[in-house]
């Protein structure tokens, strides 16, 4: 018996040594979650919806958030990316301003075994690896919900001027293709012109005064790849001293409270939503993808659509 008990002695003080330290462990305060957020900028109400969205989810769940401005420059991102490797970050989530250019600084955070979430755009890339997943809306499906409905509403004849977004942001690019591939099946329905208002609210103003400028009374319609656009394009119309939305149609994309209300109020025709608020969505998929789970490698937000018959109602609960 004492024999017996001196041989095992030491693995029992092992045992117990181990046990009081993993229940140390267990008693220990996780560490906060580390996510680095590389945002674009804050060009529209859109975007400051958006970033509101991730800051005060991430304070809900007490995630340490390093949030960074891009201030609509690429360069800035990458660094804001290098600067969130360096600071060992657990995931990074980017909401990449343009579609290109991305390879080399996701290949660093591969290295570094950091997951990259895309949020809210897009990249083209040969290597899908480079990111764990994407979650935003389908932009090609907003331009052609937009047609659509302008074909519907306008009996499919009129002289467009587009809005665009950002040059090579995914939304810019798809919300432009779709729209005209739309239109190829209303001949009736042109865009006699087109240019970059970089989804600011003071963009739409300078180019739908240009627009007018050039085009006078020749323009039916403005097609704008977002709200803040168009809402621009209002206030130069109104400034021509014509009616948006009577003398002129307008419909754009986002469904921003001031959007829907526009609406409400007749200056805009018709806004296709798109939902910026997925900071709950984004963490669970951080959460997930640390712990070891698989996410689809694409996830798409639900959209709708407010005009007339739906804008009055919509307006009470509209939260961004
Ligand atoms: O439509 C626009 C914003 O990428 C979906 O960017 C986003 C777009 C949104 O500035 O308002």
């Amino acid at each position: 018996m004492y024999i017996l008990s001196r041989r095992y002695l030491p693995l029992l003080v092992g045992a117990l040594v181990l046990a009081g330290a993993s229940s140390l462990l267990a008693q220990a305060p996780k560490k906060p979650l580390k996510v680095g957020f590389a945002q674009t900028g804050a060009e529209s109400t859109w975007r400051t919806a958006n970033s509101e969205s991730m800051k005060a989810e991430a304070a809900k769940r007490g995630i340490d958030l390093k949030f960074s401005d891009g201030q609509g420059k690429q360069e800035n991102q990458i660094r804001a990316i290098n600067s969130f490797i360096t600071q060992g970050v657990d995931a990074i989530v980017l909401a990449p301003i343009v579609e290109t250019g991305w390879d080399p600084v996701l290949r660093q955070a591969k290295r570094a075994h950091i997951p990259v979430i895309l949020t809210d755009r897009t990249i083209k890339t040969d290597d899908e690896s480079l990111f764990a997943c994407f979650i935003g809306s389908d932009f090609y499906e907003e331009g052609r919900m937009a047609a659509d409905w302008l074909a519907k509403f306008s009996g499919g004849k009129g002289s467009i001027v587009e809005l665009q977004g950002t040059p090579g942001s995914a939304p810019a690019n798809e919300r432009r293709k779709s729209f005209a591939d739309a239109l190829a099946k209303y001949p009736g329905l042109k865009i006699i012109d087109s240019q970059s208002g970089n989804f600011e609210r003071s963009g739409g103003k300078q180019v739908m005064e240009a627009f007018l400028k050039k085009h006078g009374k020749a323009i039916n319609i403005v097609y704008a790849h977002n709200d803040d656009m168009a809402l621009g394009a209002a206030l130069a119309i109104e400034e021509a001293g014509l009616k948006p939305g009577k003398d002129i149609t307008i419909v754009s994309i986002d469904a921003i409270r001031e959007g829907v209300k526009a609406v409400a109020d007749g200056r805009i025709n018709c806004v296709v939503e798109c939902n910026p608020l997925f900071g709950p969505k984004v963490y669970d998929t951080v959460a997930k993808l640390i712990g070891g789970g698989t996410v689809p490698k694409k996830a798409f937000n639900k959209d709708e659509l407010f005009d007339a018959t739906n804008a009055v109602k919509a307006l009470p609960t509209r939260q961004y």
